[in-house]
């Protein structure tokens, strides 16, 4: 090009109220081709969209020119999910346009607000790792690491929740419907993925190798995201594949004429990035599953190696050059695809190969349930991608040579540490451990269990690989965005710059001390619960009272969360109550709030879903009560509803079994947003616990080695049942119907698997939990007291921003340098 406009770089609107007006009616115009006063609300929002990715675009293209010319380590962010929320609001924030856009389209007779709302929250990922994704990618951005994230565009995400009758169904999450603004498609850069077909070898010029010739393929289309770091002029990529039939598959079918077959062979191959699964702790060893996983991960390496990485790049550089952080197990098969790479299309000896592939790795766990384990069955794999199952038979013959050489011939050991299990399983968290060069847990307990426990014998192999790195949430979407007005306090009191520097909330301890600060504190609770008041009333129909204690419990329905727990303990309240031992005017006003999907072939979580409605329209429709307690779920929680409920809440519900909870991320959240924890000494509320002090959080429950104690002496739920009146009066009452008009069936397999079963020791720990909610309400009565421990609580935890956890990716796993 020669024209002096193609030669200049690319620039941004100006970034005033007319700028804003300017390019916002042009793209009313000229994208969505409507006059403003035709335009619809979709019209309007997608304009704004566009006016706002327009201001990004010229960082974008510097950047990407940047990074292909930076010779610095990059990091591959490998995930399933992204739990991503909305983006407007969050891009608007980073690109520091927020005024203006709210000038602006005030300009043009628009409100924001209706703008925000109009927004449909991509909800590509189930919960606490999907949305740990979303939250390390803008952290990576606003640190300015050199970095891509990517994923699958599943084209619909985690379902649409609706009651009915209490209990849950699942309808689909249609999120494109009408198209979304902030992504660009890319066919050109597509990448093609094949599956099936067989292995074969061949003579290469004296080199016998191996090949795969696989029998079908799909093409990936890569759909990018402007990741902008905040208000630093940085904007990295997300990249997220799509399946589509390949033209291979157009013609074959043309030429035959079969059109029926044409359209059932398109299908099948869309159907690959169609739906995310929606089970989180159990997953399902399903083919289309593990299609999904190779489709996203052999895509992304393939646009790494192809279209990143300069064409005469000297491969034994590799791991100076990047890192690709498994995100859990799921995009594991990436180890095997870059094996096949190196060695059957790069030509690489198995050794070197090898070498490359053990640095450029890096595996973080996120579990500790054995189910939540994935593995996939030898036949499945032999099937879908027969190359890579005989790489990670070279992987694990190898490995075990090594085992032997180190331990001698124990075979119960070879057996335990095999990658490939006697039952014809192939243990895809061992696969990571044995190809990464780094293995983490999620928090400090997390990571020593995992070393103890899970991981234990390849711990004692290779103690070096094991590390922790503690979760983090990003403050700019959960603090700045879901608490304005807090953080407006917290400006006016420390002045800018907390928010990427978040431990310098520290600064507010002593601002605990100071009477109008903690009145101008509680303001801002009370103004928060108000608006939520607002959303639920208007979203569901439910009101929250101004002086009630807000309760709350957010997170997936699971067993180990031990939802039951906290229904026992309402239950128990209103127990008291109407069997007149307590009088009404002895409660502590209080409003749970639930917030819970469970995955749809889970039918004991399904069945707490429905416990907890049937509950709350008990208790809340019982004159008795006097209104003094009430039961709200909203259905359907989500990012965008936990932006509300996060900064009305009081007491953080944080309950699950000492020993289950890898980390929590939510906790974080709450803590950040001025609540106090009520929690097991589990996950990330060790380390909460121990920041905030014992004296502002309400620790209760079996520590883990306890747990573990009783569970080997043989823990027999019934005696506790026997040993509390109130716990047994509790069960009792749900099992006699109270809560299902009169019919003992519909919640007895709850109670009968607490009394019988309880594997996440749910009577164990209900004594101790009664005991501390007592505490929580004595506590709540001074209402000064509870305010100045909420300070604290936000003054002491600026540990979990993730750019904390990124920076201890950096130092502990990655050794990247962040851009300049
Ligand atoms: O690390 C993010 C998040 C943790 O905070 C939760 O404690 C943990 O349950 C969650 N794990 C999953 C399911 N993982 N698997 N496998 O979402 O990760």
């Amino acid at each position: 090009a020669t024209h002096p406009l193609a030669l200049a770089p690319v620039s941004s609107p100006p970034a005033t109220v007319d700028g804003f007006v300017r390019e916002f009616l042009l793209n009313l115009n000229m994208e969505r081709g409507v006059a403003l006063s035709a335009a619809t609300e979709t019209d309007k929002y997608m304009a704004l969209a566009a006016t706002v990715r327009d201001y990004l675009v010229a960082r974008w293209l510097e950047d990407q020119r940047r990074q292909r010319e930076d010779q610095r380590k990059a990091v591959c962010y490998l995930s399933a999910e992204y739990l991503l929320g909305r983006q407007l609001d969050n891009n608007l924030l980073a690109s520091g346009l927020t005024d203006i856009a709210t000038e602006a389209l005030a300009a043009c007779g628009i409100d924001i607000d209706t703008m925000r709302a109009h927004e449909v929250e991509p909800g590509l990922g189930n919960g606490g790792l999907g949305r740990l994704a979303a939250c390390f990618v803008d952290s990576l951005a606003t640190l300015s690491v050199p970095s891509i994230g990517y994923g699958i565009r599943y084209e619909y995400g985690i379902f649409r929740q609706v009651f009915r009758g209490g209990e849950q169904i699942e309808k689909p999450d249609a999120w494109l419907a009408l198209g979304s603004p902030w992504e660009f498609r890319h066919p050109e850069a597509a990448q093609t993925v094949s599956f099936a077909g067989h292995t074969e070898t061949y003579d290469d010029g004296g080199v016998i190798r191996s090949r795969w010739v696989p029998a079908w393929s799909v093409r990936a289309v890569p759909y990018n995201y402007m990741v902008p770091g905040y208000q630093n002029g940085r904007v990295n990529t997300l990249r997220l594949w799509s399946a589509e039939a390949t033209k291979a598959f157009d013609l074959r079918t043309f030429n035959s004429g079969d059109y029926v077959e044409a359209v059932r062979a398109q299908t099948f191959a869309e159907n690959i990035s169609k739906v995310l699964y929606p089970e989180d702790s159990t997953p399902q060893g399903k083919e289309l599953r593990l299609q999904q996983q190779y489709f996203f991960v052999a895509a992304s390496i393939a646009d790494y190696m192809t279209k990143v990485l300069p064409e005469d790049f000297d491969l034994e550089d590799l791991p100076d050059r990047v890192i690709f952080q498994l995100n859990d197990t799921h995009p594991v098969i990436a180890v095997p695809e870059m094996m096949r790479v190196l060695v059957d299309e790069r030509k690489l000896d198995w050794d070197a190969a090898w070498a490359i592939t053990q640095k450029c790795f890096a595996y973080t766990c996120h579990t500790l349930l054995p189910e939540a384990l994935e593995v996939w069955s030898v036949d499945l794999l032999g099937r879908l991608l027969p190359r890579h199952l005989e790489i990670i038979y070279r992987i694990n013959d190898e490995f075990l040579l090594r085992v032997r050489e180190r331990f001698g011939d124990d075979e119960q050991r070879l057996r335990d540490m095999s990658i490939v299990s006697e039952h014809r399983a192939v243990r895809m968290a061992y696969l990571a451990t044995v190809a990464g060069a780094k293995v983490n847990g999620v928090a400090e307990l997390h990571s020593q269990l995992l070393r103890e426990k899970v991981l234990h014998q390849f711990d004692e192999m290779m103690p070096e690989k094991f590390t922790n790195v503690t979760n983090g949430v990003t403050p700019r979407r959960f603090v700045r965005l879901a608490n304005p007005k807090l953080s407006e306090l917290i400006t006016a009191a420390l002045g800018t710059g907390w928010l990427t520097d978040l431990e310098r909330l520290r600064e507010l301890e002593s601002y605990a001390e100071d009477p109008d600060f903690r009145a101008a504190f509680a303001d801002v609770k009370a103004a928060n619960k108000r608006r939520l008041n607002d959303v639920l009333m208007k979203r569901d129909g439910f009101e929250i009272a101004d002086d009630h204690l807000l309760d709350v419990m957010v997170k997936r329905l699971h067993e180990y969360k031990r939802q039951t727990l906290k229904l026992l303990h309402i239950v128990t309240l209103y127990e008291r109550v109407v069997s007149g031992r307590v009088a009404v005017s002895d409660l502590q006003p209080r409003t749970f709030i639930f917030g819970a999907k469970a995955a749809p072939g889970y039918a004991m979580a399904k069945r707490v879903i429905h416990l907890i409605n049937a509950v709350g329209a008990v208790v809340n429709n019982d004159p008795r009560l006097e209104g003094r307690l009430k039961v709200v779920f909203p259905p359907n929680y989500n990012v965008t509803l936990a932006e509300r409920v996060i900064p009305a809440a009081d007491l953080s519900e944080q309950i699950s079994l000492a020993g289950k909870e890898a980390s929590g991320t939510g906790n974080m959240k709450f803590a950040l947003n001025g609540a106090l924890t009520i929690g097991t000494d589990d996950g990330a509320n060790v380390e909460i616990r121990e920041l905030v002090g014992d004296d502002n959080f309400f620790l209760f429950g079996m520590s883990e080695p306890e747990v573990e104690e009783l569970w080997a002496a043989g823990y027999r739920p019934g005696e506790f049942a026997q040993a509390d009146d109130e716990l047994r009066r509790a069960l009792d009452l749900i099992g006699s119907g109270a809560f299902s008009e009169g019919d003992r069936s519909t919640f007895e397999p709850v109670v009968s698997n607490l009394l019988y079963d309880d594997r996440f020791m749910v009577l164990a720990d209900y004594t101790s939990y009664i005991a501390a909610q007592e505490r929580v309400d004595a506590a709540y009565a001074d209402r000064d007291a509870w305010t100045r421990s909420a300070i604290l609580n936000v003054a002491r935890t600026g540990f979990f921003s993730s750019d904390r956890s990124i920076r201890d990716y950096i130092d502990r796993i990655w050794h990247t340098q962040p851009a300049r």
